[in-house]
């Protein structure tokens, strides 16, 4: 195993998550395969005609109060002559899976939060570092030239500040709220801006007194808890700016491994059908193993002859990839549920061993760790089977 102290990497380093939003994305997507659309107000969903809604519009057709989710024959009343399309999901996939691999150039680690939406893990920020303004403008550049699209970016030190910069910086922004600033940068917000409050919680907000974000801040946590209960709390948690979600990559782990094979001659004989088994037990470890998951739960999966299946089951004390437990368990199963089926005339075609009730070696549930705002703790996938250990320590 090789750890992060092997490498030279900073002792200290400050979060920077940057987000990134496509703007007016199935809109902008439309115009970009059709030139014609330019400067025209362009609607993206379902039929006006028919109850449909609007997934989106670009800015010429916001100008008339168009807005996602809005009935598409109200967008209609108010802009009759805006052009009215139905989306293509293969291509909108399309483009977002090329912006997302864009954006992977950059990360330590990416999630997608939605089909036009990225959170990305920078590297710490340390003295000498390359600025975040200059990855986010950079980034900025390469998706307009090598997709023809528009993203916003904005860059904090954890998700709730990168969000919210991106989403105030829109259109075409690029926005990077620098360590110690996001008191300045919250305090003008209106609440609404905050994830989680819509127009009823503003309502609610705005009876108490508060209508942007220096308005919770000068009532102070205690104030708050007495006049909204659990939601002064939460208000107050981001206010201030905490926020320390990880940046999870969404290739979670697998939820099962398995090894199986269809032979050319159907098994009929126990010996023969123990020595597969053995076999495919050895090769689903290493499977696991390649994947660093260890795994409660065996199953043995037999096809017969006439195409029925059979499974069985069977879960050990505690997590394993030892491939003599493993296939212990694979040949317990074979002994007590098939062995007494197998006969020449009801053979098995097919042999299969899978693993399930995973759970990864290094339990710690995220890819990358923070404590406090600083990186304590990376795991990359890379040339390197895996990196795992301390960054910084406590300031
Ligand atoms: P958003 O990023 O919320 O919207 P947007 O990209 O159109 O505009 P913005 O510049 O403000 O980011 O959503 C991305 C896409 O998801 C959007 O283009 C269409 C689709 N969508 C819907 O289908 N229904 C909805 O209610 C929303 C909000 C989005
Ligand atoms: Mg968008």
């Amino acid at each position: 195993m090789v750890t992060l102290a092997h490498l030279p990497l900073p002792e200290h380093g400050f979060r920077r998550v940057l987000h990134c939003d496509l703007d007016c994305f199935f809109a902008a997507v439309e115009e970009l395969d059709d030139p014609t659309l330019a400067g025209k107000p362009v609607v993206v969903g379902g039929d006006p005609e028919r109850r449909g809604v609007v997934s989106t519009a670009n800015y010429a057709a916001r100008a008339f109060g168009i807005h996602s989710a809005m009935a598409a024959a109200l967008a209609k009343r108010r802009c009759p002559r805006a052009i009215f399309l139905r989306p293509r999901f293969e291509r909108y996939r399309e483009l977002s899976e090329r912006v997302m691999a864009l954006v992977d150039e950059y990360a330590v680690v990416r999630e997608r939060a939605s089909i036009d939406e990225a959170y990305v893990e920078l590297p710490p920020g340390v003295p000498g570092c390359r600025r975040a303004e200059v990855i986010a403008r950079e980034l900025k550049a390469r998706v307009r030239a090598e997709t023809g699209l528009v993203i916003s970016v904005g860059v904090g030190r954890n998700k709730l500040i990168a969000k919210l910069a991106s989403d105030c910086s829109k259109p075409d922004g690029c926005l990077v709220v620098r360590p110690g600033t996001e008191e300045a940068f919250l305090r003008p917000l209106p609440v609404g801006r905050l994830p989680g409050v819509g127009p009823h919680a503003q309502a609610t907000l705005a009876t108490a007194g508060i209508v942007t974000i220096a308005d919770a801040l000068t009532l102070g946590p205690e104030p708050l808890r007495q006049r909204l209960g659990r939601m002064g709390d939460w208000l107050w948690r981001l206010a201030t700016a905490q926020d320390d979600r990880p940046v999870v990559s969404e290739h979670g782990p697998p939820k099962s491994i398995s090894r199986e094979r269809t032979y050319q001659r159907d098994i009929a004989a126990v010996e023969r059908a123990a020595a597969e088994i053995r076999q495919l037990a050895e090769r689903v470890t290493r499977d696991a193993e390649a994947e660093r998951m260890l795994a409660r739960t065996i199953t043995l999966k037999i096809k017969w002859y006439d195409f029925s299946l059979t499974t069985r089951q069977r879960s050990l004390p505690s997590a394993t990839r030892e491939p003599a437990v493993i296939a212990e368990a694979a040949l317990a199963l074979l002994h007590e549920h098939i062995a007494p089926l197998l006969r020449p005339d009801h053979a098995a075609r097919l042999l299969g061993v899978g693993l399930s009730g995973l759970r990864p070696e290094h339990d710690d549930g995220a890819d990358a760790v923070y404590a406090h705002g600083e990186l304590v703790q990376l795991r990359l996938f890379g040339d390197e089977p895996a990196l795992v250990g301390i960054i910084a320590g406590s300031r």
